[in-house]
Protein backbone atom coordinates (compact mmCIF):
# COMPACT_ATOMS: atom_id res chain seq x y z
CA UNK A 1 0.00 0.00 0.00
CA UNK A 2 1.12 3.90 -0.20
CA UNK A 3 3.20 3.61 2.89
CA UNK A 4 5.46 1.21 3.68
CA UNK A 5 5.87 1.47 6.98
CA UNK A 6 2.55 2.70 8.42
CA UNK A 7 -0.19 0.78 8.28
CA UNK A 8 -3.61 1.59 6.17
CA UNK A 9 -6.12 1.59 9.34
CA UNK A 10 -6.04 1.00 13.26
CA UNK A 11 -8.66 -1.25 14.78
CA UNK A 12 -9.55 -0.83 18.31
CA UNK A 13 -11.34 -3.61 20.28
CA UNK A 14 -10.32 -7.39 19.90
CA UNK A 15 -13.63 -9.20 20.34
CA UNK A 16 -15.81 -11.02 18.14
CA UNK A 17 -16.76 -8.30 16.06
CA UNK A 18 -13.35 -6.65 16.05
CA UNK A 19 -11.10 -9.49 15.42
CA UNK A 20 -12.81 -10.38 12.46
CA UNK A 21 -13.31 -7.56 10.74
CA UNK A 22 -9.44 -7.39 11.59
CA UNK A 23 -9.25 -10.36 9.41
CA UNK A 24 -11.86 -9.33 6.90
CA UNK A 25 -9.82 -6.03 5.94
CA UNK A 26 -6.08 -7.75 6.08
CA UNK A 27 -7.84 -10.42 3.55
CA UNK A 28 -8.65 -7.39 0.87
CA UNK A 29 -4.90 -6.28 0.88
CA UNK A 30 -4.96 -3.47 4.05
CA UNK A 31 -1.97 -3.61 6.26
CA UNK A 32 -3.72 -3.61 9.82
CA UNK A 33 -2.61 -2.30 13.61
CA UNK A 34 -4.44 -3.91 15.92
CA UNK A 35 -5.12 -2.52 19.93
CA UNK A 36 -6.94 -4.22 23.24
CA UNK A 37 -7.00 -3.04 26.20
CA UNK A 38 -5.69 -4.56 28.50
CA UNK A 39 -6.93 -5.28 31.65
CA UNK A 40 -4.17 -6.55 33.86
CA UNK A 41 -5.14 -10.24 35.71
CA UNK A 42 -8.96 -10.48 33.38
CA UNK A 43 -8.08 -9.76 29.69
CA UNK A 44 -4.17 -10.29 29.39
CA UNK A 45 -3.37 -11.30 26.41
CA UNK A 46 -6.19 -10.90 24.26
CA UNK A 47 -3.10 -9.07 21.32
CA UNK A 48 -0.82 -11.45 21.83
CA UNK A 49 -3.48 -14.72 21.48
CA UNK A 50 -4.31 -12.71 18.58
CA UNK A 51 -1.21 -12.21 16.45
CA UNK A 52 -0.22 -15.90 17.14
CA UNK A 53 -3.78 -17.05 16.49
CA UNK A 54 -5.72 -16.49 13.59
CA UNK A 55 -3.75 -13.34 12.80
CA UNK A 56 -0.34 -15.34 12.57
CA UNK A 57 1.57 -14.52 9.63
CA UNK A 58 -0.74 -12.09 8.51
CA UNK A 59 -0.46 -7.92 7.57
CA UNK A 60 -1.43 -7.53 11.09
CA UNK A 61 0.27 -5.59 13.46
CA UNK A 62 -0.43 -6.49 17.26
CA UNK A 63 0.00 -2.95 20.18
CA UNK A 64 -0.46 -3.62 23.95
CA UNK A 65 0.20 0.32 23.99
CA UNK A 66 -2.54 2.92 22.76
CA UNK A 67 0.58 5.37 22.04
CA UNK A 68 2.76 2.85 19.89
CA UNK A 69 -1.11 1.83 18.38
CA UNK A 70 -1.94 5.25 17.46
CA UNK A 71 1.47 6.01 15.75
CA UNK A 72 1.66 2.97 13.64
CA UNK A 73 -0.91 3.97 11.38
CA UNK A 74 -0.40 6.51 8.06
CA UNK A 75 -1.88 10.27 8.78
CA UNK A 76 -4.76 10.99 8.05
CA UNK A 77 -5.06 7.95 10.80
CA UNK A 78 -8.43 5.75 10.14
CA UNK A 79 -9.03 4.36 13.25
CA UNK A 80 -12.01 2.16 13.71
CA UNK A 81 -13.64 1.56 17.29
CA UNK A 82 -15.28 -2.25 17.75
CA UNK A 83 -16.20 -2.02 21.23
CA UNK A 84 -18.84 -2.16 23.36
CA UNK A 85 -21.38 1.07 22.79
CA UNK A 86 -21.60 3.39 25.71
CA UNK A 87 -19.42 4.70 27.60
CA UNK A 88 -16.34 2.33 26.63
CA UNK A 89 -16.61 4.74 23.52
CA UNK A 90 -16.51 7.67 25.48
CA UNK A 91 -13.36 6.54 27.16
CA UNK A 92 -11.58 5.36 24.63
CA UNK A 93 -12.01 8.93 22.74
CA UNK A 94 -10.33 10.27 25.91
CA UNK A 95 -7.60 8.41 25.51
CA UNK A 96 -7.00 8.66 21.56
CA UNK A 97 -7.38 12.81 20.86
CA UNK A 98 -4.45 13.50 22.98
CA UNK A 99 -2.27 11.52 20.70
CA UNK A 100 -4.18 12.62 17.33
CA UNK A 101 -3.30 14.44 14.42
CA UNK A 102 -5.96 16.96 12.85
CA UNK A 103 -7.89 15.65 9.87
CA UNK A 104 -7.44 12.05 11.86
CA UNK A 105 -10.82 10.01 11.36
CA UNK A 106 -12.31 7.90 14.25
CA UNK A 107 -15.19 5.43 13.30
CA UNK A 108 -17.34 3.84 15.54
CA UNK A 109 -18.55 0.49 14.40
CA UNK A 110 -19.99 -0.69 17.29
CA UNK A 111 -24.08 0.08 18.06
CA UNK A 112 -23.95 3.15 19.67
CA UNK A 113 -27.35 4.96 20.09
CA UNK A 114 -27.42 7.91 16.92
CA UNK A 115 -27.62 10.39 19.89
CA UNK A 116 -24.07 9.74 21.31
CA UNK A 117 -22.94 9.74 17.80
CA UNK A 118 -24.75 12.95 17.03
CA UNK A 119 -22.53 14.40 19.79
CA UNK A 120 -19.52 12.78 19.59
CA UNK A 121 -19.48 13.90 15.94
CA UNK A 122 -19.65 17.54 17.43
CA UNK A 123 -16.80 16.61 19.72
CA UNK A 124 -14.58 15.27 17.76
CA UNK A 125 -14.86 18.09 14.89
CA UNK A 126 -14.37 20.68 17.81
CA UNK A 127 -10.89 19.48 18.35
CA UNK A 128 -10.25 19.09 13.88
CA UNK A 129 -11.09 15.48 14.09
CA UNK A 130 -13.44 13.83 12.07
CA UNK A 131 -15.78 10.83 13.30
CA UNK A 132 -17.84 8.53 11.22
CA UNK A 133 -20.61 6.52 13.83
CA UNK A 134 -21.40 3.49 11.43
CA UNK A 135 -23.76 0.65 12.04
CA UNK A 136 -22.03 -2.81 11.11
CA UNK A 137 -24.60 -5.72 10.63
CA UNK A 138 -24.11 -9.02 9.79
CA UNK A 139 -22.75 -10.62 13.13
CA UNK A 140 -19.54 -12.47 13.39
CA UNK A 141 -19.54 -14.41 9.77
CA UNK A 142 -20.50 -10.74 8.53
CA UNK A 143 -17.58 -9.23 10.33
CA UNK A 144 -15.36 -11.90 8.31
CA UNK A 145 -16.89 -12.19 4.90
CA UNK A 146 -18.68 -9.01 4.23
CA UNK A 147 -20.92 -6.82 6.21
CA UNK A 148 -23.50 -4.18 5.60
CA UNK A 149 -21.92 -1.20 6.87
CA UNK A 150 -24.16 1.98 7.13
CA UNK A 151 -21.57 5.26 7.68
CA UNK A 152 -22.57 8.34 8.47
CA UNK A 153 -21.26 11.58 10.57
CA UNK A 154 -18.25 13.94 8.87
CA UNK A 155 -18.73 13.91 5.54
CA UNK A 156 -14.88 15.13 4.64
CA UNK A 157 -13.93 11.46 6.09
CA UNK A 158 -15.71 9.16 3.61
CA UNK A 159 -13.57 9.52 0.87
CA UNK A 160 -11.03 8.23 2.90
CA UNK A 161 -12.49 5.72 4.26
CA UNK A 162 -14.73 4.71 1.29
CA UNK A 163 -12.25 2.51 0.04
CA UNK A 164 -11.22 0.41 3.33
CA UNK A 165 -14.81 0.37 3.90
CA UNK A 166 -16.43 -1.15 0.66
CA UNK A 167 -14.09 -3.69 0.37
CA UNK A 168 -15.16 -4.99 3.24
CA UNK A 169 -18.71 -4.65 2.94
CA UNK A 170 -20.94 -7.33 1.33
CA UNK A 171 -21.47 -7.40 -1.97
CA UNK A 172 -25.35 -7.47 -3.08
CA UNK A 173 -26.08 -10.34 -6.27
CA UNK A 174 -25.35 -7.20 -8.79
CA UNK A 175 -22.05 -6.60 -7.33
CA UNK A 176 -22.37 -3.37 -5.70
CA UNK A 177 -20.93 -2.78 -2.59
CA UNK A 178 -23.61 -2.61 0.76
CA UNK A 179 -21.77 0.36 1.97
CA UNK A 180 -23.03 3.97 0.70
CA UNK A 181 -22.34 7.19 2.70
CA UNK A 182 -25.54 7.78 5.23
CA UNK A 183 -25.98 10.48 5.99
CA UNK A 184 -24.58 13.62 8.47
CA UNK A 185 -24.33 13.31 12.63
CA UNK A 186 -25.57 10.18 14.02
CA UNK A 187 -27.96 9.36 10.74
CA UNK A 188 -25.44 6.04 10.12
CA UNK A 189 -26.50 4.68 13.76
CA UNK A 190 -30.13 5.93 13.60
CA UNK A 191 -30.35 3.72 10.30
CA UNK A 192 -28.51 0.94 11.91
CA UNK A 193 -31.09 0.78 14.56
CA UNK A 194 -34.34 0.90 12.23
CA UNK A 195 -32.34 -2.32 10.37
CA UNK A 196 -32.23 -3.98 13.98
CA UNK A 197 -36.22 -2.95 14.86
CA UNK A 198 -37.15 -4.62 11.09
CA UNK A 199 -35.22 -7.52 12.16
CA UNK A 200 -36.71 -8.07 15.37
CA UNK A 201 -39.91 -7.19 13.19
CA UNK A 202 -39.05 -10.20 10.54
CA UNK A 203 -38.51 -12.61 13.43
CA UNK A 204 -42.03 -12.33 14.78
CA UNK A 205 -43.53 -13.12 11.64
CA UNK A 206 -41.93 -15.91 10.69
CA UNK A 207 -42.38 -16.82 14.47
CA UNK A 208 -46.30 -16.61 13.99
CA UNK A 209 -46.42 -18.51 10.18
CA UNK A 210 -44.69 -21.19 12.45
CA UNK A 211 -46.66 -20.72 15.26
CA UNK A 212 -49.81 -21.28 12.67
CA UNK A 213 -48.77 -24.05 11.12
CA UNK A 214 -47.75 -26.07 13.73
CA UNK A 215 -50.95 -25.40 15.97
CA UNK A 216 -53.60 -25.24 12.75
CA UNK A 217 -52.27 -27.41 10.30
CA UNK A 218 -50.22 -30.09 13.06
CA UNK A 219 -47.97 -29.78 10.43
CA UNK A 220 -44.48 -31.49 12.05
CA UNK A 221 -40.57 -29.73 11.80
CA UNK A 222 -39.53 -31.51 8.67
CA UNK A 223 -42.83 -30.28 6.80
CA UNK A 224 -42.83 -26.69 7.95
CA UNK A 225 -38.77 -26.59 7.04
CA UNK A 226 -40.35 -27.47 3.72
CA UNK A 227 -42.80 -24.59 3.76
CA UNK A 228 -40.13 -22.17 4.40
CA UNK A 229 -37.98 -23.94 1.88
CA UNK A 230 -40.10 -23.44 -0.95
CA UNK A 231 -40.95 -19.62 0.06
CA UNK A 232 -37.07 -19.07 0.34
CA UNK A 233 -37.71 -20.00 -3.60
CA UNK A 234 -40.01 -16.88 -4.10
CA UNK A 235 -40.51 -13.90 -2.76
CA UNK A 236 -39.94 -14.05 0.29
CA UNK A 237 -36.11 -15.26 -0.54
CA UNK A 238 -34.47 -13.90 2.57
CA UNK A 239 -31.80 -15.22 5.09
CA UNK A 240 -34.04 -15.25 8.17
CA UNK A 241 -36.06 -17.63 6.05
CA UNK A 242 -33.60 -19.87 4.87
CA UNK A 243 -31.92 -20.32 8.75
CA UNK A 244 -35.85 -20.75 9.92
CA UNK A 245 -35.82 -23.76 7.70
CA UNK A 246 -32.64 -25.28 8.63
CA UNK A 247 -33.66 -24.60 12.29
CA UNK A 248 -36.28 -26.76 12.08
CA UNK A 249 -34.39 -29.75 10.86
CA UNK A 250 -32.10 -29.39 13.03
CA UNK A 251 -31.62 -32.62 15.73
CA UNK A 252 -29.17 -32.17 18.73
CA UNK A 253 -27.03 -34.78 19.83
CA UNK A 254 -29.77 -37.01 21.39
CA UNK A 255 -31.29 -37.13 18.63
CA UNK A 256 -34.05 -35.23 18.82
CA UNK A 257 -35.02 -31.92 16.86
CA UNK A 258 -33.43 -29.27 19.05
CA UNK A 259 -36.05 -26.49 18.26
CA UNK A 260 -38.72 -28.34 20.45
CA UNK A 261 -35.98 -28.28 23.44
CA UNK A 262 -35.44 -24.93 23.42
CA UNK A 263 -37.94 -22.48 25.96
CA UNK A 264 -39.89 -20.56 24.49
CA UNK A 265 -38.83 -17.01 26.31
CA UNK A 266 -37.17 -14.29 23.61
CA UNK A 267 -34.09 -12.07 24.73
CA UNK A 268 -33.29 -8.76 23.46
CA UNK A 269 -30.44 -6.41 23.68
CA UNK A 270 -32.35 -2.75 23.28
CA UNK A 271 -32.18 -2.05 19.33
CA UNK A 272 -35.88 -2.71 19.12
CA UNK A 273 -36.87 -1.01 21.82
CA UNK A 274 -34.41 2.13 21.23
CA UNK A 275 -36.21 1.90 17.45
CA UNK A 276 -39.74 2.59 18.90
CA UNK A 277 -39.00 4.83 21.02
CA UNK A 278 -37.14 7.50 18.72
CA UNK A 279 -40.37 6.73 16.67
CA UNK A 280 -42.67 7.43 19.46
CA UNK A 281 -40.34 10.89 19.73
CA UNK A 282 -40.81 11.40 16.06
CA UNK A 283 -44.90 10.96 16.47
CA UNK A 284 -44.59 7.98 13.64
CA UNK A 285 -45.90 4.75 14.39
CA UNK A 286 -44.33 1.91 14.40
CA UNK A 287 -46.95 -0.63 15.78
CA UNK A 288 -45.10 -4.18 14.03
CA UNK A 289 -41.86 -3.72 15.74
CA UNK A 290 -43.26 -2.05 19.09
CA UNK A 291 -45.54 -5.74 18.83
CA UNK A 292 -42.19 -7.33 17.96
CA UNK A 293 -40.46 -6.02 21.29
CA UNK A 294 -43.36 -6.45 23.50
CA UNK A 295 -43.86 -9.99 22.59
CA UNK A 296 -40.63 -10.79 23.10
CA UNK A 297 -41.12 -9.14 27.07
CA UNK A 298 -44.34 -11.23 27.58
CA UNK A 299 -42.61 -14.47 26.18
CA UNK A 300 -39.86 -13.69 29.21
CA UNK A 301 -42.82 -13.69 31.81
CA UNK A 302 -43.45 -17.36 31.30
CA UNK A 303 -44.16 -18.16 34.79
CA UNK A 304 -47.39 -15.59 34.91
CA UNK A 305 -48.05 -17.17 31.26
CA UNK A 306 -48.39 -20.41 32.69
CA UNK A 307 -50.54 -19.92 35.46
CA UNK A 308 -52.97 -17.66 33.04
CA UNK A 309 -53.42 -20.48 30.74
CA UNK A 310 -54.58 -22.97 33.11
CA UNK A 311 -57.48 -20.41 33.86
CA UNK A 312 -58.02 -19.22 30.32
CA UNK A 313 -57.71 -22.49 28.68
CA UNK A 314 -58.03 -21.31 25.21
CA UNK A 315 -61.06 -23.26 23.29
CA UNK A 316 -60.08 -24.90 19.75
CA UNK A 317 -63.14 -25.94 17.02
CA UNK A 318 -60.07 -27.15 14.97
CA UNK A 319 -61.96 -27.71 11.82
CA UNK A 320 -59.71 -29.44 9.23
CA UNK A 321 -58.19 -26.96 6.50
CA UNK A 322 -57.00 -27.70 3.43
CA UNK A 323 -53.62 -27.75 4.00
CA UNK A 324 -52.16 -26.48 0.83
CA UNK A 325 -54.63 -23.75 0.78
CA UNK A 326 -53.96 -22.71 4.32
CA UNK A 327 -50.05 -22.43 3.92
CA UNK A 328 -51.00 -19.96 0.59
CA UNK A 329 -52.71 -17.66 3.23
CA UNK A 330 -50.00 -17.66 6.00
CA UNK A 331 -47.49 -16.72 2.88
CA UNK A 332 -50.18 -13.81 2.37
CA UNK A 333 -50.35 -12.91 6.06
CA UNK A 334 -46.33 -12.94 6.48
CA UNK A 335 -45.23 -10.81 3.47
CA UNK A 336 -48.46 -8.63 3.71
CA UNK A 337 -47.49 -7.73 7.19
CA UNK A 338 -43.61 -7.71 6.36
CA UNK A 339 -44.21 -5.55 3.74
CA UNK A 340 -46.33 -3.04 6.42
CA UNK A 341 -43.11 -3.65 8.75
CA UNK A 342 -40.43 -1.91 6.41
CA UNK A 343 -43.55 0.72 5.15
CA UNK A 344 -43.66 1.91 8.63
CA UNK A 345 -39.54 1.39 9.34
CA UNK A 346 -38.91 3.08 6.09
CA UNK A 347 -41.97 5.93 7.08
CA UNK A 348 -39.26 7.04 10.51
CA UNK A 349 -36.39 6.81 8.50
CA UNK A 350 -38.24 9.84 6.11
CA UNK A 351 -39.70 11.33 9.04
CA UNK A 352 -36.16 11.52 11.01
CA UNK A 353 -34.61 12.40 8.00
CA UNK A 354 -36.80 15.60 7.38
CA UNK A 355 -37.07 16.63 11.65
CA UNK A 356 -33.08 16.73 11.32
CA UNK A 357 -32.39 17.55 7.75
CA UNK A 358 -29.86 14.60 6.98
CA UNK A 359 -31.07 14.18 3.24
CA UNK A 360 -31.46 10.47 3.42
CA UNK A 361 -31.27 8.22 0.65
CA UNK A 362 -34.15 5.75 1.25
CA UNK A 363 -33.30 3.77 -1.94
CA UNK A 364 -29.71 3.71 -1.54
CA UNK A 365 -30.13 2.67 2.44
CA UNK A 366 -32.41 -0.26 0.56
CA UNK A 367 -30.03 -1.50 -1.75
CA UNK A 368 -27.48 -1.41 1.40
CA UNK A 369 -29.61 -3.86 3.58
CA UNK A 370 -29.55 -6.56 0.35
CA UNK A 371 -26.83 -7.97 1.37
CA UNK A 372 -24.32 -9.35 4.54
CA UNK A 373 -26.73 -7.97 6.98
CA UNK A 374 -29.82 -10.10 8.69
CA UNK A 375 -32.66 -8.85 7.00
CA UNK A 376 -30.61 -9.45 3.27
CA UNK A 377 -33.34 -10.74 1.21
CA UNK A 378 -34.51 -9.84 -2.51
CA UNK A 379 -37.61 -7.97 -1.88
CA UNK A 380 -35.33 -4.87 -0.94
CA UNK A 381 -34.96 -4.68 -4.34
CA UNK A 382 -38.16 -4.02 -5.08
CA UNK A 383 -38.39 -1.59 -2.58
CA UNK A 384 -35.37 0.40 -3.85
CA UNK A 385 -37.06 0.27 -6.88
CA UNK A 386 -39.90 2.20 -5.20
CA UNK A 387 -38.23 4.74 -3.98
CA UNK A 388 -36.05 5.63 -7.08
CA UNK A 389 -39.07 5.92 -9.55
CA UNK A 390 -39.91 9.44 -11.09
CA UNK A 391 -43.12 9.94 -8.66
CA UNK A 392 -41.48 8.72 -5.13
CA UNK A 393 -44.26 7.33 -3.50
CA UNK A 394 -46.06 8.91 0.02
CA UNK A 395 -45.58 6.17 1.37
CA UNK A 396 -44.39 2.38 0.44
CA UNK A 397 -47.37 0.75 0.49
CA UNK A 398 -48.36 3.66 -2.29
CA UNK A 399 -45.64 2.56 -4.69
CA UNK A 400 -47.85 0.83 -7.78
CA UNK A 401 -45.48 -2.23 -7.22
CA UNK A 402 -46.95 -2.81 -3.94
CA UNK A 403 -50.38 -1.94 -4.18
CA UNK A 404 -50.46 -4.32 -6.64
CA UNK A 405 -49.19 -6.58 -4.26
CA UNK A 406 -51.05 -5.82 -1.29
CA UNK A 407 -54.09 -6.57 -3.63
CA UNK A 408 -53.30 -9.89 -4.07
CA UNK A 409 -52.92 -10.78 -0.51
CA UNK A 410 -55.55 -9.29 1.43
CA UNK A 411 -57.89 -12.04 0.82
CA UNK A 412 -55.71 -14.67 2.50
CA UNK A 413 -54.21 -12.07 4.87
CA UNK A 414 -57.95 -11.17 6.37
CA UNK A 415 -58.91 -14.81 6.44
CA UNK A 416 -55.98 -15.98 8.53
CA UNK A 417 -56.08 -13.33 11.63
CA UNK A 418 -60.06 -14.04 11.86
CA UNK A 419 -59.23 -17.94 11.85
CA UNK A 420 -56.47 -17.41 14.42
CA UNK A 421 -58.78 -15.31 16.28
CA UNK A 422 -61.47 -18.16 16.37
CA UNK A 423 -58.89 -20.63 17.01
CA UNK A 424 -57.34 -18.55 20.39
CA UNK A 425 -54.15 -18.62 18.64
CA UNK A 426 -52.28 -15.45 19.35
CA UNK A 427 -50.51 -13.45 16.20
CA UNK A 428 -49.85 -10.27 17.44
CA UNK A 429 -47.84 -9.13 14.32
CA UNK A 430 -50.31 -10.44 11.44
CA UNK A 431 -53.20 -8.75 12.81
CA UNK A 432 -51.64 -5.59 13.87
CA UNK A 433 -50.23 -4.97 10.55
CA UNK A 434 -53.79 -5.85 9.04
CA UNK A 435 -54.91 -3.25 11.91
CA UNK A 436 -52.28 -0.85 11.00
CA UNK A 437 -53.17 -1.15 7.03
CA UNK A 438 -56.81 -0.82 7.35
CA UNK A 439 -56.10 2.35 10.00
CA UNK A 440 -54.37 3.58 7.45
CA UNK A 441 -56.50 3.23 4.02
CA UNK A 442 -59.37 4.58 6.08
CA UNK A 443 -60.00 8.31 5.31
CA UNK A 444 -62.06 8.81 8.48
CA UNK A 445 -61.21 7.22 12.10
CA UNK A 446 -62.99 7.90 15.38
CA UNK A 447 -60.23 10.38 16.60
CA UNK A 448 -63.33 13.03 16.73
CA UNK A 449 -64.15 11.25 19.55
CA UNK A 450 -60.78 11.32 21.08
CA UNK A 451 -60.83 14.89 20.00
CA UNK A 452 -64.03 15.56 21.68
CA UNK A 453 -62.95 13.76 25.05
CA UNK A 454 -59.45 15.67 25.50
CA UNK A 455 -61.22 18.58 24.48
CA UNK A 456 -64.14 17.81 27.52
CA UNK A 457 -61.38 16.91 30.00
CA UNK A 458 -58.51 19.26 29.35
CA UNK A 459 -59.91 22.27 27.32
CA UNK A 460 -56.97 20.68 24.57
CA UNK A 461 -59.44 22.59 21.51
CA UNK A 462 -60.24 20.81 18.22
CA UNK A 463 -60.20 21.48 14.69
CA UNK A 464 -63.76 21.46 13.12
CA UNK A 465 -64.76 19.89 9.42
CA UNK A 466 -66.71 22.29 8.58
CA UNK A 467 -63.95 25.13 9.79
CA UNK A 468 -59.96 25.69 7.62
CA UNK A 469 -57.90 23.71 9.08
CA UNK A 470 -55.26 25.02 11.35
CA UNK A 471 -57.93 26.66 13.69
CA UNK A 472 -58.52 25.70 16.96
CA UNK A 473 -61.81 25.03 18.96
CA UNK A 474 -63.01 24.98 22.63
CA UNK A 475 -66.22 23.92 23.67
CA UNK A 476 -68.06 24.77 26.88
CA UNK A 477 -69.46 21.17 27.58
CA UNK A 478 -70.78 21.41 30.52
CA UNK A 479 -72.11 24.61 30.96
CA UNK A 480 -69.98 25.18 34.52
CA UNK A 481 -66.78 24.78 32.72
CA UNK A 482 -64.75 28.26 31.28
CA UNK A 483 -63.15 29.67 27.98
CA UNK A 484 -59.86 28.82 29.25
CA UNK A 485 -58.19 26.58 26.64
CA UNK A 486 -55.02 24.29 26.54
CA UNK A 487 -52.27 25.48 24.67
CA UNK A 488 -51.72 23.70 21.59
CA UNK A 489 -48.82 21.50 21.51
CA UNK A 490 -47.72 17.78 20.21
CA UNK A 491 -45.44 15.63 22.60
P1 LIG B 1 -18.43 -6.47 23.01
O1 LIG B 1 -19.62 -5.62 22.77
O2 LIG B 1 -18.55 -7.63 23.90
O3 LIG B 1 -17.25 -5.51 23.56
C1 LIG B 1 -16.03 -6.06 23.97
C2 LIG B 1 -14.89 -5.19 23.55
O4 LIG B 1 -15.02 -3.88 24.13
C3 LIG B 1 -13.59 -5.76 24.07
O5 LIG B 1 -12.59 -5.58 23.09
C4 LIG B 1 -13.35 -4.91 25.31
O6 LIG B 1 -12.00 -4.85 25.69
C5 LIG B 1 -13.80 -3.59 24.80
N1 LIG B 1 -13.95 -2.58 25.86
C6 LIG B 1 -14.83 -2.52 26.88
BR1 LIG B 1 -16.06 -3.79 27.28
N2 LIG B 1 -14.67 -1.44 27.64
C7 LIG B 1 -13.66 -0.76 27.08
C8 LIG B 1 -13.02 0.45 27.40
N3 LIG B 1 -13.43 1.19 28.43
N4 LIG B 1 -11.98 0.86 26.63
C9 LIG B 1 -11.58 0.12 25.59
N5 LIG B 1 -12.17 -1.04 25.21
C10 LIG B 1 -13.19 -1.47 25.95
O7 LIG B 1 -17.78 -6.96 21.62
P2 LIG B 1 -18.45 -7.37 20.23
O8 LIG B 1 -19.55 -8.36 20.41
O9 LIG B 1 -17.31 -7.71 19.33
O10 LIG B 1 -19.13 -6.02 19.71
C11 LIG B 1 -18.40 -4.82 19.46
C12 LIG B 1 -19.40 -3.75 19.05
O11 LIG B 1 -20.05 -4.16 17.85
C13 LIG B 1 -20.51 -3.53 20.08
O12 LIG B 1 -20.90 -2.19 20.07
C14 LIG B 1 -21.63 -4.39 19.55
O13 LIG B 1 -22.90 -3.93 19.97
C15 LIG B 1 -21.46 -4.23 18.05
N6 LIG B 1 -21.97 -5.32 17.24
C16 LIG B 1 -21.87 -6.61 17.66
C17 LIG B 1 -22.37 -7.64 16.87
C18 LIG B 1 -22.25 -9.07 17.31
O14 LIG B 1 -22.82 -9.93 16.61
N7 LIG B 1 -21.55 -9.39 18.38
C19 LIG B 1 -22.95 -7.33 15.63
C20 LIG B 1 -23.00 -6.00 15.21
C21 LIG B 1 -22.51 -5.00 16.03
P3 LIG B 1 -11.42 -5.86 26.82
O15 LIG B 1 -11.09 -7.10 26.10
O16 LIG B 1 -10.25 -5.14 27.33
O17 LIG B 1 -12.51 -6.03 27.85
Amino acid sequence: MANQNKTDIGLIGLAVMGENLALNMESKGWHVSVYNRTVPGVEEGVVERFINGRAKGKNIEGFTDIKAFVESIALPRKIMMMVRAGKPVDELMEQLFPLLSPGDILIDGGNSNYEDTNRRVKLAESKGFLFVGSGVSGGEEGALNGASIMPGGSEKAWQEVKPILQSIAAKALDGSPCCEWVGPAGSGHFVKMIHNGIEYGDMQLIAEAYWVMKNLLDLNNEEMADVFEYWNEGKLRSYLIEITSNILRHKDKAGGYLIDKILDTAGQKGTGKWSVINAMELGMPLGLIATAVFERSLSAQKDLRHLASKQFPHSHIMPVYNKVEFVKEIFSALYASKLVSYAQGFAVLQRASDTFDWQLNLASIARMWRGGCIIRSIFLNDIAAAFEAANKPEHLLLAPYFQQEIKTLIPGWKNLVAEAMKEELPVPAFSSALNYFYSLTSADLPANLVQAQRDYFGAHTFERKDELRGQFFHENWTGHGGDTKSGTYNV
